[in-house]
């Protein structure tokens, strides 16, 4: 079962070939073909229409040969037919109608995934004809950060409300958790069969969290959603944006991959974690500097890993706007020309 790839080798501690690279938000507004299509088109328009979603991956793959594609749509795509309207007016997502008391929570619903989300699953079976061998990964937001945005209504630094939220109402947080989690493992499940051939859950945003909280609000249910899909064989890797405080709670998270952000020492992990594979973790400004700046800081990190058959060599998070298309070039050169 499953493709042939350096990824999928990597993501299982075997990959004995050149070191796979993809890129976070590898899709999307620092490539001037992304542009083009989003003059056309509002964002929550393109991630509703497959023949758009399917060009816009796409696009990073003809450019750069990437060695996995990502679905592009977004993580707040699942909570529309969840009962939540949004729009993202200047590139972060706004909600109309965030929760603020735990009544709000019954107006979030359960649903048929795959009756209302059918331009998902269609466009992931296009990509699918359209690159047969690349390894597709599927994803998600984590609850954690999904709750971010439903109880604060759009992005912020530390996400006060949500975290004072919580706190105040730790039972009925709990039901909008399990209820999450449900919803998420049930949609990655259905993404896996279209054709994903693997799933992260994208963890934005539990780094601001306690190390109590971190246990109970983000790990939990990371651990629920992935033993939920322990049958389904594919890889399943945990981005956690500021994991250093973490490490030894996402040791016991059931996963294969740990994604690693750049404030993070990469190394460090693999050490601590060596049951499980590394996914970063170039901090993401680096490629405004020289081409022999971003060659340095690239070598530096494949240096770092004593063991490199489990490494994916990534950003430590988003790519930026406006990020120097040489740039990115030159990472993934001395990435392919390591060994
Ligand atoms: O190729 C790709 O990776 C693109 C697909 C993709 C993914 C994986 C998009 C498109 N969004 C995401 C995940 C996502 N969305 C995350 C998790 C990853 C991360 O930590 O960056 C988060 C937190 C979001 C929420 C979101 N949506 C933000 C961040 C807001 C904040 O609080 O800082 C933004 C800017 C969006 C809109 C969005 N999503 C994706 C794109 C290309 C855009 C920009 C829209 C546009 O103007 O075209």
């Amino acid at each position: 079962m499953g493709i042939k790839s350096t990824f999928i080798d990597a993501c299982y501690g075997r990959n004995e070939g050149h070191i796979p690279i993809w890129i976070m938000r590898q899709a999307g507004r620092y490539l001037p073909e992304y542009l083009e299509v989003r003059k056309k088109t509002t964002f929550n328009e393109l991630c509703r229409s497959p023949e758009l979603i399917a060009e816009v991956v796409d696009q990073p793959m003809r450019r750069f040969d990437l060695d996995a594609a990502i679905l592009f749509s977004d993580i707040l795509t699942m909570l529309d037919p969840m009962g939540m309207k949004f729009e993202f007016p200047d590139g972060g997502p706004v909600i109309e109608n965030p929760i603020s008391t735990p009544d709000d929570i019954k107006r979030l619903s359960e649903f048929d995934i795959a009756d209302k989300m059918p331009y998902v699953f269609d466009a992931i079976r296009k990509i699918k004809e359209i690159m047969p061998d690349k390894p597709l990964i599927g994803f998600v937001g984590s609850p954690f950060t999904l709750a971010c945005y439903l109880i604060e209504g759009k992005g912020s630094k530390n996400f006060d409300k949500a975290k004072k939220f919580i706190h105040q109402y730790p039972e009925e947080s709990e039901e909008l958790f399990n209820l999450l989690a449900k919803v998420i493992a049930d949609y990655l499940r259905l993404q896996v069969d279209a054709g994903a051939d693997t799933v992260q859950v994208f963890d934005s945003w539990g780094g601001i969290l306690s190390r109590d909280d971190y246990l109970n609000w983000s790990a939990g249910p990371a651990n629920k959603i992935f033993s939920a899909l322990r049958d389904l064989n594919v890889p399943r890797v945990l981005f956690v944006n500021n994991v250093a405080p973490y490490i030894d709670i996402v040791k016991d998270v059931e996963c294969e991959v740990i994604g690693v952000d750049y404030r993070t020492d990469i190394s460090e992990v693999a050490n601590a974690l060596p049951g499980k594979s590394v996914q970063g973790n170039l901090d993401p400004s680096v490629l405004f500097g020289t081409t022999e700046h971003v060659i340095e800081r690239t070598t530096r990190i494949l240096e770092s890993i004593d063991d490199p058959n489990r490494l994916i060599f990534n950003l430590g998070h988003g790519i930026q706007p406006k990020t120097p298309i040489e740039s990115v070039q030159a990472m993934i050169d001395t990435v392919r020309k390591f060994r």
